[in-house]
């Protein structure tokens, strides 16, 4: 199937606001006294705001009421440190490979989990760089549910079997697969048994037999 579309997730493969998702879920376990750790966090990558604070409480009780505020307090500390972005916050090298995907003639887009989007692509000046956008706003499923890539699929007229999706979480690649898109891993996802593409940088997408 010939590819015309490439999807990117935005945390831990377009910039790294993952290590700000951890910071942001550490303090709050901190404060609450739930142990929380690297692999723990690793399990909230693609996951939604609600469904990873379940991850976060698990085999604690708490209120509906309490779940809420500590996910509007997660994501206060998480904005705070989103502060720090700036444009230099994207690398080199995935400028350079956005730049060159849309030089070759495909069009390229957004599919992730987080309500945050668009703050996070005006803060590093990528808003208008992506021919289409689809987050955690435009979705009711977060991944592994397909929602969101099908939604950035559609945006651009395009076909999942048309369009790669290029993931740093498990469950982004569990998302892909299922809706039918060529799935490439990055950094965590590299770990999947079930992908055959994988990156070491954004760049390394381009040698790749399925472009052009
Ligand atoms: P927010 P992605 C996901 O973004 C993150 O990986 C995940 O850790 C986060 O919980 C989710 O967005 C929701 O984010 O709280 O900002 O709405 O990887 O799908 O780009
Ligand atoms: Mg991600």
């Amino acid at each position: 199937m010939e590819i015309k579309g490439i999807i990117f997730d935005l945390d831990g493969v377009i910039l790294s606001t993952d290590d700000f998702h951890y910071q942001a879920w550490k303090s709050l376990a901190t404060r609450l006294g739930i142990p929380f750790d690297r692999e723990k966090n690793n399990r909230l990558r693609g996951v939604s705001r609600l469904a990873s604070l379940e991850i976060v409480l698990e085999g604690y009780h708490f209120s509906d009421e309490d779940k809420n505020a500590f996910a509007e307090e997660k994501n206060n500390t998480y904005r705070e440190l989103l502060n720090n972005l700036t444009p230099e916050s994207v690398s080199e090298d995935t400028r350079d490979t956005l730049d060159e995907l849309k030089r070759r003639g495909y069009k390229i887009a957004i599919g992730s989990s987080s309500k945050n989007t668009k703050l996070i692509l005006s803060r590093v000046g990528l808003l208008n760089a992506f021919d289409a956008i689809a987050d955690g706003e435009d979705i009711k499923k977060s991944k592994p549910d397909p929602e969101v890539f099908l939604v950035a699929a559609k945006r651009l007229g395009l076909n999942p079997t048309n369009c790669v999706v290029v993931e740093d979480a498990f469950a982004g690649i569990e998302a892909a697969i299922a809706g039918g898109f060529l799935p490439v891993a990055i950094g965590d996802a590299t770990n999947c048994q079930s992908v055959e593409y994988k990156l070491n940088k954004l760049s390394d997408i381009l040698m790749f037999d399925f472009l052009k």
